[in-house]
This record gives structure tokens, C-alpha cells and sequence, in this order.
């Protein structure tokens, strides 16, 4: 039997290792600020301190010093406070000066130079949260959660960041493998007396614990591809003839003028791009221009570029004006779309707009699917629509027991809930307990992807250099 216990699933840091180079950067974000805060991290700080702060000015840890901090010639660059933290007790676990000084471009310029000038180099994006993964400051899903912080664009998106920051979904997905390493222990177990393996393996314990294995990993599937929504949101293209509305219904969702609205058609010839949230949830908004056959040059390019927004598309809302067309259905009114894509293409639903300009009620029409009347003009049924598009996105707005996730932890914990839906089929239809312990040790290694137990450098690598420098 193999020793599941002491298994090694540790590949990260083989050239990520720890190195001993001093990396510097601006910690703050670029552009004019009260404060602006230099980072070094490294093995030994004391000649930094020594040509930054003065000979013999010495630090207390995590105690505010003020001081001037000086270029090559003791004339000070700027003054401010000082702050020391002593490895393993900093965010890199390694050892950290932070210089907290004037927020000026030129001033945090000098700073960054002169920490140069002493043998410090240029952090590369995210290399202080890569150190801080790989001296296990935190795990890998705890680092990204950081990343979805900075960039988290509403109030829900935000806390269920912190949630995953502090390591809720990290807990929650080595409660699982630790679910799984017991499982696995107890099969192979069996396995290895195969006189006893029978009746091992036909315990009603070994069957409910798989059940509620799936059933747990179901749950928190779920309450990723929250936490996922809340940071990706989705796309949502406005197609449909020239006239329409579709650049009246940006602006009205946008709730800013940014596209230009006339009664022309063939007003809207580039790709408009808005970004809302729903209550929380994040919509790219795209406004193209109306499908038409036209000899103006300008015009085609313009409906060539709707069609390639209109492929990417999470979901398509297809604009109609009400009184052009008596059609209830969308494929005799847009049948481009379905001779484009006959086999897979995504959801479109149809807006018929105006309805000012006659007696249709506004919101969803019933007996039709996905078909909405409202009116821009008079923001008639939006309300309906604002819930539709939520639903659509399979979003529950509420970040209650939500925590931030990325895709590639859907895709881990969807690979980790099929192989353990196919290990106990294995173990239920054919008493199959080797292929049973082989998915469990394959669902293991793809939740451990999450923390980043079980992880290559190339995807260490594409993850910590999409952060931002500083961080
Ligand atoms: N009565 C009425 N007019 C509307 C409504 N929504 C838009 N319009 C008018 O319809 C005309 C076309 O609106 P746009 O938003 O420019 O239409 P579009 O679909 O973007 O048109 P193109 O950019 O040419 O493809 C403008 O005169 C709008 O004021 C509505 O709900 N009711
Ligand atoms: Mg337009």
C-alpha cells in the first residue's frame, strides 16, 4: 500500500526557489497621494538601512521610526517613517522595510533608484505574494484572493475576497482532501487483504461517507461559481437592426450618455464598452452596431466587429422595435443568427422596445420564452429585465457564505466531483475498489491545485505575474 499520508504533491518552488536577491517596488498606486510607500524584501536589510536611513540608525521591529531617507550623498530624498519586520514576521516571510514617504511620482522614483543603487532589483509583478506563497505565508487560493481584493469591482465582490483571503475556501478544500486521504487510506486498506475485501468494501459506512463526500463537494462547487460570478460577471452584447434602442438601452443600464443615440439608423458603427454591476453582479455591457446589409464601407466594418462580439457573448439581448415587427418568434426575426450557428450558440434573449408607442405591457410576455417589452424612453420594465439577467447568469445576490474563487478552481472542483461520481459507480456497479482508490487519488491531486499543494512553476508563474508590481 502506498503511503498516502507522506505522499509529496509539494512541486512548487523547484525554480521559483527562494532567491536571494532584495526586490524592491512602489507599493502604492501610481499617480499623486499623501502617502507613497516603497517596498524592500530580502535576506539582510542592514546595508539598506544603513545607505537609506543613515550609519547607525537601527530599527526596532514593527515599531514606526521617523526618519529622512537619503540619496548617495546624505542630502535626504524625502522624509518619513520607517517600518522594519523581521523574517519570518512579513508579509514575504522574508525580511521587509517599508519606507513610508510623500506620494509624488518623481520623489517614489528617486526612493526606488537609490534602493537600486544598493544592490536591490525591480520585483517582478506579484513576486512579493509569490514569496509569501512559497515561505507558506499562505496557500495559493489565499494569494489570488488578494488579487481579486485589489481588484474587486463592488461591495459583495470585495467580501467574499476577504472570506477567501482569510482562508475560508482553503479550509473548506483541505477539509475535503482530508476527507479523501481517509477514504483512500481505508480502500487501499482493503485492497490489501483481499480475503477481507468484500465485506470492506460493501461497508454502508465506506458508501455514505462517498455520498457526503459528493454531496459536500457539490455545495461548495456551488458556492464557488458564486464567488466566481461576483469576480468575472458576464458579457452581455446588444445586438439587433439599426434603430432598435440598443445604444438608448446601454446608456440606460450604464446610466451615463456614453453612446451617441439619433434617430439615423446606422448611428452606432464602433464597439461601445460599459461596465455595471447588478447588485454586485458585473455586466460588460457592449453596444454594436445594427445588422444591415450596406454599401457603406464604415457601416460593414461596423457589423462585421458586431458579429465577433456577438460569438463572444455570454448572453445576447436582441433588440427589436415593437412596432416594426408582429413576430413572436425570434428565429423568423433574426434568422442570420440561427443559419450562423445552427448547432451551439448562446442564449439570446429578445427585447421588444417602445412599447410607448403602443399598448403592450411592459416586462416578460407570457406563453413566450425570453422575451421582454419594455420601453427606454419611459424605463418601462426594467425591473423584470435587471432580474432576468441576474437569473440568467445564475446569480443570488447575496455574498452571505459566499468566498471569491477563480475558474480554475470551477474547473478543479468539477474534475474532482466527476471522478468521485465515477469512483462510486466503480465501487457500486463492479465492486471495482482499485478504481475507486485510483479516482479518489486523482480528485485529491486536482483540489490540491486549489491551495497550491500540488501546482507546476508554469502555473505559479501565469498567476502571480497577472497581479499587479507591489503586490
Ligand atoms: N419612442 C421610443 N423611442 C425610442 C426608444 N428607445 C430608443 N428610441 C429612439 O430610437 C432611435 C434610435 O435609438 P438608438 O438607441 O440610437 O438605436 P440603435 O439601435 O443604437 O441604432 P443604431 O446605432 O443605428 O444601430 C432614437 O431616436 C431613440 O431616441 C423607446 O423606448 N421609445
Ligand atoms: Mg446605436
Amino acid at each position: 500500500m502506498t503511503n498516502i499520508n507522506s505522499e509529496s504533491f509539494d512541486t512548487a518552488g523547484s525554480s521559483l526557489a527562494n532567491s536571494l536577491d532584495t526586490i524592491v517596488a512602489i507599493a502604492t498606486a501610481p499617480g499623486r497621494g499623501g502617502v507613497g510607500i516603497v517596498r524592500l524584501s530580502g535576506n539582510n536589510l542592514d546595508a539598506f538601512i544603513a545607505g537609506l536611513l543613515g550609519e547607525g540608525q537601527s530599527l526596532a521591529p514593527r515599531v514606526a521610526t521617523y526618519s529622512g531617507f537619503l540619496d548617495a550623498s546624505g542630502e535626504a530624498i524625502d522624509e518619513g517613517v520607517a517600518l522594519y519586520f523581521v523574517a519570518p514576521h512579513s508579509f514575504t516571510g522574508e525580511t521587509v522595510l517599508e519606507l513610508q514617504g510623500h506620494g509624488g511620482a518623481v520623489v517614489l522614483d528617486q526612493l526606488v533608484q537609490r534602493c537600486i543603487e544598493l544592490g536591490a532589483r525591480l520585483a517582478r509583478p506579484g513576486e512579493f505574494s509569490e514569496r509569501a506563497f512559497l515561505n507558506d505565508k499562505m496557500d495559493l487560493a489565499q494569494a489570488e484572493a488578494i488579487a481579486d481584493l485589489i481588484d474587486a469591482s463592488s461591495f459583495q465582490a470585495a467580501r467574499s475576497a476577504v472570506k477567501s483571503m482569510q482562508g475560508e475556501f482553503s479550509l473548506l478544500v483541505n477539509g475535503l482532501v482530508e476527507t479523501m486521504i481517509q477514504l483512500r487510506i481505508y480502500v487501499e486498506a482493503a485492497i490489501d487483504f483481499p480475503e477481507e475485501e468484500i465485506d470492506f468494501l460493501a461497508d454502508e459506512r465506506l458508501h455514505g461517507n462517498l455520498h457526503a463526500l459528493k454531496t459536500d463537494l457539490r455545495d461548495i462547487l456551488h458556492r464557488a461559481e458564486q464567488g466566481s460570478l461576483l469576480r468575472d460577471g458576464m458579457t452581455l452584447v446588444l445586438a439587433g437592426k439599426p434603430n432598435a434602442g440598443k445604444s438608448s438601452l446601454l446608456n440606460a443600464l450604464a446610466g451615463s450618455d456614453a453612446a451617441i443615440v439619433t434617430s439615423i439608423a446606422g448611428t452606432t458603427r464602433d464597439v461601445l464598452r460599459e461596465k455595471i454591476t447588478l447588485n454586485g453582479l458585473p455586466l460588460n455591457i457592449v453596444d454594436t452596431a445594427g445588422l444591415r446589409e450596406t454599401n457603406d464601407e464604415i457601416e460593414q466594418e461596423g457589423v462585421r466587429r458586431a458579429w465577433v462580439e456577438i460569438e463572444k457573448a455570454d448572453l445576447i439581448l436582441f433588440v427589436v422595435d415593437i412596432t416594426e415587427t408582429d413576430e413572436p418568434d425570434l428565429s423568423t426575426i433574426w434568422p442570420e443568427f440561427f443559419t450562423r450557428y445552427p448547432d451551439t450558440r448562446q442564449p439570446v434573449v429578445l427585447v421588444l422596445n417602445k412599447i410607448d408607442r403602443c399598448d403592450q405591457q411592459p416586462g416578460a410576455i407570457n406563453g413566450r420564452d425570453n422575451t421582454f417589452a419594455l420601453s427606454v424612453k419611459e424605463q418601462l420594465g426594467f425591473a423584470e429585465l435587471t432580474e432576468y439577467l441576474q437569473q440568467a447568469a445564475g446569480y443570488e445576490g447575496q455574498s452571505e457564505g459566499v468566498f471569491s474563487a477563480r475558474r480554475r478552481h470551477l474547473d478543479a472542483l468539477i474534475k474532482a466531483l466527476e471522478l468521485v461520481s465515477t469512483g462510486i459507480r466503480q465501487l457500486e456497479g463492479a465492486g471495482a475498489g482499485e478504481l475507486l482508490a485510483e479516482d479518489l487519488r486523482q480528485a485529491q491531486n486536482h483540489l490540491s491545485e486549489i491551495t497550491g499543494q500540488f501546482s507546476s512553476d508554469d502555473l505559479l508563474g501565469r498567476i502571480f505575474s497577472s497581479f499587479c508590481i507591489g503586490k
